[in-house]
């Protein structure tokens, strides 16, 4: 049993003591309350409290698709998505947070722009700040990665770091996206929606991170291994990391933005894999996406020249099999077309007079974070 300090009180019937412990298993599923007194009492209760496991599970249960008409492309399914999080109206929010369709106008007026904001240095310190809480959001959720935890208590776990840092999670309400993050397993390629689907061994897992603090976004994200990979696995996690860090590497004022995709693509291709077209690194500071678009396959007709002060995102999607996406019926899960893994790694750059700075560099254990978890 998990030692818990609580003003809640034990859940066998009856019994009014306050709680110290909490349900193990429940944690790990991500089930909310399971408190109770003590060893005796929990054991006391196991006949029935068994039966929220076997529930959370889906044990004895009908499985769940919610498109029976769909053919999905590979072995992953939906599970049940929770409601909704809410966050406090002390924290500032962007414009699309209560837009009816979540919209953002600010995004919106500037469509067809090709123009690229040099940012001030009230800006810079907007932009460095916002990605520097995204990054400890990030390095907290990661802790939590196991085999058995749903993304829904990763989604969870993201909420609360954001609060915690006075931070709006950006991915929830933007264009209705129902999380506060995105959780991409195995054949999905981006924006999977947290759910109550376990972990399992074997896994890949992306997490995709966004916050709005104060007026600025940060932006990144990681692919984790759940359990014990297999060596394909590995090297997809790897190859697409080092394009990544080999596309950084060019980034300085004068250089082109096409020039990225060709320099993703060819370090890819001459490991065997794929990348995909479908979607873009993006403009980001006091908007969530905005110019330039930065497509990461070759020979691609991105405008643009990069200045200091320019801030941008560059996160390849690479693929085992075809660089070809669909979308699953909820029309957000975007996945291969031939169900073989994708993987993904995202950070936000500042152009600066010589070359860049990665604003959402992993920091030192011993550098300065904003607020220390001890989830
Ligand atoms: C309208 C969304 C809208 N879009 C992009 C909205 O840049 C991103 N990650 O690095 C990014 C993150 C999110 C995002 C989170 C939600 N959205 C997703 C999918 C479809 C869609 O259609
Ligand atoms: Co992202
Ligand atoms: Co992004």
């Amino acid at each position: 049993m998990a030692e818990v300090i609580s003003d809640r009180k034990c859940e066998t019937p009856e019994c009014s003591n306050f709680a110290k412990l909490r349900c193990p298993t429940c944690i790990k599923l991500g089930i909310e309350g399971s408190f109770f007194c003590t060893q005796d009492c929990f054991k006391g209760n196991w006949n029935v409290h068994k039966q929220i496991h076997k529930k959370a599970k889906g044990v004895g249960l009908k499985p769940y698709n919610p498109w029976p008409e769909y053919e999905f492309t590979g072995k992953l399914r939906p599970f049940p998505v929770t409601p909704k999080r809410e966050v406090p109206d002390t924290i500032q929010r962007p414009d699309y947070a209560d837009h009816p369709e979540g919209v953002s106008l600010s995004e919106s007026s500037l469509k067809g722009t090709t123009s690229i904001k040099i940012l001030d240095e009230e800006e810079i310190k907007g932009v460095t700040l916002a990605s520097k809480l995204a990054r400890e959001v990030l390095d907290t959720v990661a802790k939590a990665v196991a085999v058995g935890v749903t993304t829904d208590e990763l989604d969870r776990i993201v909420h609360e770091a954001s609060i915690k840092r006075d931070c709006y999670p950006s991915p929830l309400n933007y264009y209705r996206f129902p999380k506060s993050c995105c959780t991409s397993v195995n054949e999905v390629i981006c924006h999977g929606i947290p759910d109550m689907r376990p972990l399992e061994d074997g896994d890949l897992l992306n997490i995709d991170i966004t916050v709005y603090h104060r007026g600025f976004h940060g932006d990144l994200n990681e692919t984790f291994f759940v359990g014990n990979v297999d060596e394909a696995g590995k090297k997809l996690v790897r190859v697409t990391h080092e394009c990544l860090m080999k596309a950084i590497e060019i980034v300085k004022p004068g250089e082109k933005y096409r020039e990225i995709g060709n320099v993703i693509q060819k370090y890819v291709q001459a490991h065997g894999f794929s990348v995909v077209r479908s979607y873009c690194g993006h403009g980001i500071h006091r908007l969530f996406h905005t110019t330039p678009s930065v497509p990461h396959y070759a020979k691609n007709k991105a405008i643009g020249v990069m200045k200091p002060g320019h801030c941008f995102t560059i996160e390849p999607m690479i693929s085992e099999g075809t660089w070809s996406d669909e979308m699953w019926p909820d029309e957000w899960t975007a996945v291969t077309r031939d169900g073989k893994r994708s993987a993904q790694f995202e950070q936000t750059l500042l152009v600066t007079e010589t070359g860049c700075e990665i604003l959402t560099r992993r920091r030192a254990k011993n550098g300065q974070p904003y607020f220390e978890d001890n989830e």
